[in-house]
């Protein structure tokens, strides 16, 4: 099996934790034939888009689809969550951060090394009413959920990386500090080892791409 993906991806990241965390033998690899548009990425994948897993014939697209793919298959240890509420928090945090959160925060991250400031003024309220959303939502802890990890923390830890490295720019200096339970999350998650791996991957592939793009200068912020 192998799961076509990027270290900077947050979808393809809340996938790669899953992975991680239950040890499964799949390599990750970039887009196929080196890009997202070419032809051998978007036969295996028509939408264009990683995170998309392998196994054998069958192409799994869509981050969410990917991980029930994955717990279905292999479901010990189980990061669903305790049947009834813990799922379905664990569910709910993990829909807010794919539907809500990510889209606009990643959307800060291109508008801004495109340099449309307008656009980030539309974008910024968009990210932080969604992070109030998963602020309400959080669980007792000190997971996402409750005391054991799960695919809501999954999801969480790139928006938790894109949150701090890339809002302080659009002088949102503090994301996450600003938010009791997101605040006591972060610094729990960050004790994690797998997550601790995943965030410095996601630092790595941030790295690369300020290279690219030149953006923005200045210390890479990556705590509160
Ligand atoms: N809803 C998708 C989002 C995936 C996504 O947007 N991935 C980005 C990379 S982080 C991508 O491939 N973007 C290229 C594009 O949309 O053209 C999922 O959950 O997997």
């Amino acid at each position: 099996m192998r799961l076509h993906s990027s270290k900077l991806s947050p979808w393809g990241q809340r996938v790669w934790m899953q992975i991680r965390l239950k040890d499964l033998p799949i390599e990750r690899v970039g887009a196929a034939g080196g890009s997202l548009r070419s032809p051998e990425h978007l036969a295996i994948n028509p939408l264009g888009k990683v995170p998309v897993l392998v196994d054998g014939e069958l192409a799994v697209p869509e981050s969410e689809v990917i991980c029930e793919y994955l717990e279905d298959k292999f479901p010990t240890p189980s990061l669903r969550g305790a049947p009834g509420e813990d799922a379905a928090r664990v569910r709910l945090i993990s829909r807010i951060c794919d539907l809500y959160v990510l889209p606009p925060l990643a959307g800060l991250l291109l508008h801004k090394a495109e340099h449309s400031v307008a656009e980030g003024a539309v974008l910024l309220p968009k990210v932080q009413d969604a992070l109030d959303q998963v602020e309400r939502f959080l669980g007792p802890g000190p997971f996402a959920s409750r005391d054991a990890v799960t695919l809501a923390d999954c999801a969480l830890v790139p928006v938790g990386f894109l949150a701090v490295t890339v809002l302080p720019v659009f002088q949102d200096a503090a994301p996450l500090a600003n938010r009791a339970k997101l605040a006591l999350w972060w610094k729990h998650i960050q004790g994690e080892p797998v997550a601790a791996d995943i965030l410095g991957e996601l630092r790595e592939g941030y790295r690369g791409f300020r290279e690219r793009v030149g953006w923005p200068q200045g210390a890479l912020r990556t705590t509160i």
